[in-house]
């Protein structure tokens, strides 16, 4: 065989395919690398391709068996190369299974909802109430001036509360007397100064007082009720807080007032609830003594309330010659912690998710 033989070099070429294609199959990680050590071979441009054309213008003698036997080794890398293409995709498959396992019969999980808080939800209640009886709604800010604090109340100058141990000043507000608001009466003075009679207005919001027990907190939620027009009675007042107390308790708690003193008021009450734990008034025995909201007595205090002093009415410049009216002022806190059975106030402020939820 001579140099440049055309039998040899087909030979030749025959033999790098044979000794070649099996590694670069394997070397190919992933189907395109495989795909293109296909192509090196049997490719439209691939070696072997070309080989097999070449097989017409080998010597007649010996393109019958060249032929035959690059028509074999096709075969054979095309076989291969199918074998690995599907070793590559099995693998592939396998690597796809083994991702951490998913159980899709566990429950999914859902993002927790978020609702208002059971105070929050009181006081929309309370609210919602007393709009239906007809009251508006008006606000006020929480750093007031003690002139409506205090003194268009009628406080008297020295009244303990108005004592730096009782309430919030705020420094550098000296000159108007600045201070967190210590009730929501404030919104009392500050409406029946802006508007005429007869009107009924509630004034939700937050008050703050230097108190910290289990019912009382340094900041709580208030709400403030008052009526103004001719001819109001205490019997007017009686019957807006019964009905108040059945529509947020049930049909048929009790109300009582109990004589009370507060300085804007005369008379002045303190408003108790049958307690809606025990239900007294639904027992043949009365109230139980072991219940550890009353803690036997069978009544809750929810708020202050009264008959608007005249001199209240004189220093917000209506006459009290011809209008009269009633206010109150109730504890939104309480009444949360009394719908759901709440021991301590403080845990309105915890915002333990695993409480709040479950009210
Ligand atoms: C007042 O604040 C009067 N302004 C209420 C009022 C308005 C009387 C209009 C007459 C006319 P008192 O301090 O009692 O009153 O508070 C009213 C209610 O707020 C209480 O009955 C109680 O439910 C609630 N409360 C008082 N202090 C706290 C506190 N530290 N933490 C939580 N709730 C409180």
């Amino acid at each position: 065989m001579r140099e440049g033989d055309p039998t040899r070099l087909f030979d030749e070429g025959l033999a790098r395919v044979e000794g070649e294609y099996e590694a670069a199959f394997a070397a190919a990680l992933d189907e395109p690398a495989l795909r293109a050590a296909a192509a090196r071979y049997i490719g439209p441009n691939g070696e072997l391709t070309q080989l097999l054309r070449q097989v017409g213008s080998l010597p007649a003698e010996s393109r019958r068996a060249y032929g035959a036997r690059a028509n074999t080794l096709r075969q054979r890398v095309e076989h291969a190369f199918e074998q690995a293409l599907a070793q590559l995709r099995e693998r592939e498959r396998r690597r796809a299974l083994d991702v951490a396992p998913v159980d899709p019969t566990l429950p999914g999980r859902w993002p927790r909802p978020g609702r208002l808080h059971p105070t929050r939800r009181a006081l929309l209640d309370v609210v919602d109430v007393f709009t239906s009886m007809g009251f508006d709604v008006a606000d006020g800010p929480e750093v007031d001036r003690a002139e409506y604090n205090f003194d268009r109340l009628g406080f008297p100058p020295d009244h303990p509360a108005t004592d730096m141990h009782d309430s919030f000043f705020v420094r550098g507000g000296e000159a108007d007397r600045l201070m967190l608001r210590t009730h929501t009466s404030t919104i009392q003075v500050r409406e029946m100064m802006r508007r005429r009679p007869p009107l009924a207005v509630v004034a939700p919001g937050v008050v703050y007082r230097r108190d910290d027990d289990a019912t009382h907190s340094p900041m709580f939620f208030q709400i403030e009720g008052f009526l103004v027009d001719r001819d109001v009675s205490m019997a007017d007042l009686r019957g807006v807080l019964t009905v108040f107390g059945e529509r947020l308790f049930g049909a048929g708690t009790p109300l009582r007032l109990r004589p009370s003193y507060f300085p804007f008021v005369e008379p002045g009450a303190e408003a108790d609830l049958g307690c809606t734990f025990c239900r007294p008034w639904e027992q043949p025995a009365g109230a139980r003594p072991d219940c550890r909201v009353c803690k036997g007595s069978g009544w809750l205090e929810i708020l202050g309330c009264g008959m608007i002093h005249p001199v209240v009415f004189e220093n917000v410049g209506i006459d009290p010659e011809t209008w009269t009216g009633f206010a109150f002022g109730m504890g939104i806190d309480r009444i949360a912690m009394l719908r759901h059975g709440i021991p301590s106030i403080r845990m309105l402020f915890d915002n333990d998710p695993r409480l709040l939820g479950s009210l």
